[in-house]
């Protein structure tokens, strides 16, 4: 081939795909997208990412509005308003999940991941996409999955050193029995509460404490109503990002690989973002007065032990192979 002509060759396959891009099917589309933290948090970078994403791909067609501060419900609030298509978009805990599909609880058992490389692996693998494909039965889609992170606990009474100094804390937890189960075994009183009411539980002393990643400690400001901060990570907690299967269903193929894509992106820019924001979130915390406590090796050890008991109660409730299975998923990526 002549050096003209493959240039000519390769100006059409060019103009080829820039055609193919502009006769992609965008209708002109309002999504709401709801999420349960601050604007100024990783959630709320990442939905904005989302939407600016996403409006770049569509030609400014498909316009995704976030709403932080659960100011569109709590998780449980909104997961339900998707499934009766009320709304089209969230971002929220899988924990909360597991009122429409149990198995979701596995990724709370207590010191499953090692790390940040270990959950990805899991999450964006065979084994995270099998259990989000179980939500489509339920009205929901679930697109991918991003950091909350490593769960860390913070109290106003005491520093927590041990399990013992848990005894007699009103802590509050997420609405789930893994934790539930977790945090009566480690002797505390496990309050189950929507995130959207926790500040106020709080600042009122409803509760003494609560359990959330370093990052959501800094960005919903809870340094102002605890003072104490013990560095458990008990669970790695991964959020989900949901769309409406009613809604979903009315896209056209177009419309939802433009989504799904920008669904993509925005996780990696999220993961990235939040695994920075965490390693300076400690420093921040100690500058806003709180009093910070490396739990030692020996006692995580010790509550390890201790969470066997809420880790038989979810495996005889039927999910002894699902837990299994994550766990020979586990061992693989530690080969
Ligand atoms: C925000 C929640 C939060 C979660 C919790 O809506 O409830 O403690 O960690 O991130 O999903």
């Amino acid at each position: 081939m002549n050096h003209i002509f493959k240039k000519l060759v390769l100006a059409i396959a060019v103009a080829g795909a820039a055609t193919a891009a502009l006769a992609a099917d965008f209708q002109p589309r309002i999504i709401r997208f709801g999420y349960g933290l601050a604007e100024d948090s990783n959630q709320g970078r990442a939905a904005k990412f989302f939407a600016d994403d996403l409006a770049k791909r569509t030609g400014n067609k498909m316009r995704m509005k976030g709403f932080g501060n659960a100011s569109l419900g709590s998780d449980i609030q909104m997961q339900n308003a998707l499934i009766g298509g009320a709304q089209e978009m969230m971002v929220g805990s899988t924990a909360t999940l597991v009122g429409i599909v149990s198995d979701f609880g596995v990724y709370d058992l207590p010191f499953v991941f090692r790390n940040e490389k270990e959950a990805d692996a899991i999450l964006d693998g065979p084994f995270g996409q099998a259990l989000t494909a179980k939500l489509q039965e339920k009205g929901l889609v679930g697109l991918v999955y991003w950091e909350n992170g490593f769960r860390n606990l913070t109290n106003s009474k005491h520093p927590i050193t041990k399990m013992e100094d848990l005894k007699g804390i009103k802590l509050r937890v997420m609405q789930n029995p893994v934790y539930i189960d977790m945090f009566k075994g480690f002797g505390a009183n496990a309050v189950p509460l929507a995130f959207s009411e926790l500040f106020t539980a709080m600042e009122t002393g409803t509760v003494d404490g609560q359990e959330n990643p370093v990052t959501t400690i800094q960005s919903s400001k809870f340094y102002e109503v605890q003072k104490y901060l013990s560095l458990t990570k008990h669970v790695y907690s991964p959020w989900i990002v949901l769309a409406s299967k009613k809604w979903w269903d009315s896209l056209n193929a177009d419309e939802r690989k433009a989504v799904q894509d920008s669904a993509f992106a925005a996780r990696d820019f999220e993961r990235k973002d939040t695994r920075e924001a965490s390693a300076k979130a400690i420093d921040f915390l100690k500058s806003k007065g709180m009093q910070v406590t490396v739990v030692s090796d020996k006692e995580i050890e010790r509550m390890q032990e201790t969470t066997r008991q809420a880790m038989y109660k979810f495996a005889n409730d039927g999910h002894a192979k699902l837990i299994k299975d994550l766990q020979s998923e586990v061992e693989k990526q530690r080969k």
